[in-house]
């Protein structure tokens, strides 16, 4: 059985690639394990799985908050190793910090620590450095890995890779200016994305970050619209802000409705603070808006119209094309086992209360097809052929029509289709 869908929906993809760090990972699970790693604000201690029984590789990069250290800055790096079991041997640690930010541990000046002379691991040995960020670090988050292997050479450790026993951490660290007393600025612009719908009611979300050594109370901050909205919305950000630390902040109800470009700003407004260049954020945000109604699309352009994302293809060199009377239309064949398929069209609007929609379709066999011609195909009663419409850029979408088995009459001709529509406004 052939089922025969189609949907008109609106919607976003986003694909995002997601760099990553090579592997490093002990191969036998006994003996050596790290047991605490200190760094700055980092004192993360853990443990053995069972009895003989450590860790290979642990990823605390999310799971334990950024130490934040600064060009110039030196930094004491402290690991404690002990054992899983009851066997503990010659045992080196060697760090390193991805200081350019390009997701490789192995660039010249990368290994950052590297202990001086080996330690018996039984009941724990620890080892401790200073390590002293390069003026030339590049400013971000970044990754520390600290590797523990049985070897009696730290020459020998490298950042990728694996070895028989010890364990390797991975940690988060941010490079920042040195902080002073008070220091409040912007982190990251979080919302609207850039494909995000813009509306009367708009949110726009930030992260602030506290950069300075002093905690602060009732921070002010604003936000500025400009170009096809205008706001100007000042605030504050209730209670103790603690240093180092983060808290997302939401405007709502900004009304960016108009269709253009905005351009979007964000400041902190701490009176004492004393390093204004981190206190402002400024994002562009373009919302072109629907394609005006009303809105027609005879395809005979050749090719897929922009907007058009789906299945659904026009090709264009077949000779008697896909559309109505020898014109030219978008077809998707179901003959080599596809049971649905969907097509999605660009925006359009605003609707009017007797909006019509209105469009052609025929369903033919592909064998002996013809245009004008072809067999028309009898549809089975769970086949169809549905309408769905979002009035929220495709948040939420409601039913319009669906045209089954039942309804439809096998012909080769082709059906024009005419759905009233109810208002559909933005919100
Ligand atoms: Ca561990
Ligand atoms: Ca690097
Ligand atoms: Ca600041």
């Amino acid at each position: 059985m052939r089922k025969f869908y189609s949907s008109l929906l609106f919607s976003f993809l986003f694909l995002q690639s997601q760099a990553q760090y090579c592997s490093s990972a002990a191969t036998q699970p006994a003996d050596e394990d790290i047991f605490n790693v200190t760094f700055q604000t980092i004192n993360n201690s853990s443990a053995c799985i069972g009895a003989g029984v450590g860790q290979n590789y642990t990823n605390f990069s999310s799971s334990v908050a950024p130490a934040i250290v600064w060009p110039g800055g030196t930094f004491n790096l402290s690991t404690t190793v002990g054992v899983c079991g009851n066997f503990g041997y010659s045992t080196s640690v060697a760090a390193f910090i991805d200081y350019n930010r390009n997701f490789s541990l192995t660039d010249g000046g990368e290994k950052v620590y590297a202990s001086p002379t080996f330690q018996n691991s039984l009941p724990s040995a620890v080892f401790s450095g200073n390590v002293t960020i390069p003026i030339t670090a590049s400013q971000g988050l970044t990754r520390l890995r600290v590797v523990a292997v049985e070897t009696t050479s730290s020459a020998a450790i490298t950042a990728c890779g694996g070895y028989n026993w010890g364990e390797t951490e991975d940690y988060s660290i941010m490079i920042l200016p040195q902080p002073i007393a008070n220091d409040m600025g912007m982190s990251v612009f979080n919302n609207p994305l850039p494909t995000e719908c813009l509306t009367k009611n708009t949110s726009i979300t930030v992260t602030v970050f506290n950069y300075g050594t002093n905690n602060q109370m009732n921070v002010p901050i604003h936000l500025s619209v400009s170009g096809a909205n205008t706001a100007n919305v000042s605030a504050v950000i209730p209670g103790t802000f603690n240093s180092f630390t983060e808290q997302q902040f939401t405007f709502t109800g900004i009304d960016l409705s108009n269709y253009g470009s905005n351009t979007i700003k964000v400041f902190t407004g701490l009176l004492t603070d004393g390093r204004p260049t981190n206190d402002t954020v400024t994002v562009i945000r373009t919302f072109a808006g629907p394609a005006p109604m009303p809105y027609s699309e005879n395809f005979e352009s050749g090719v897929t119209p922009p907007g058009y994302v789906g299945n659904m293809i026009i090709n264009s060199a077949f000779g008697v094309m896909h559309g109505n009377g020898g014109s030219k239309g978008m077809y998707f064949n179901l003959w080599n086992g596809a049971t649905s398929f969907t097509e999605t069209l660009p925006k359009v609007g605003t609707l009017r209360n007797d909006a019509v929609f209105s469009f052609d379709y025929r369903i033919v066999n592909r064998t002996g097809y013809l245009n004008p011609g072809g067999v028309g195909t009898t549809t089975l009663s769970d086949d169809s052929l549905t309408l769905w419409m979002s009035s929220d850029c495709g948040t939420t979408f409601q039913h319009v029509q669906t045209i089954t088995g039942v309804q439809h009459t096998a012909t080769n001709a082709f059906k024009n289709i005419k759905v009233l529509i109810k208002r559909q406004s933005r919100n």
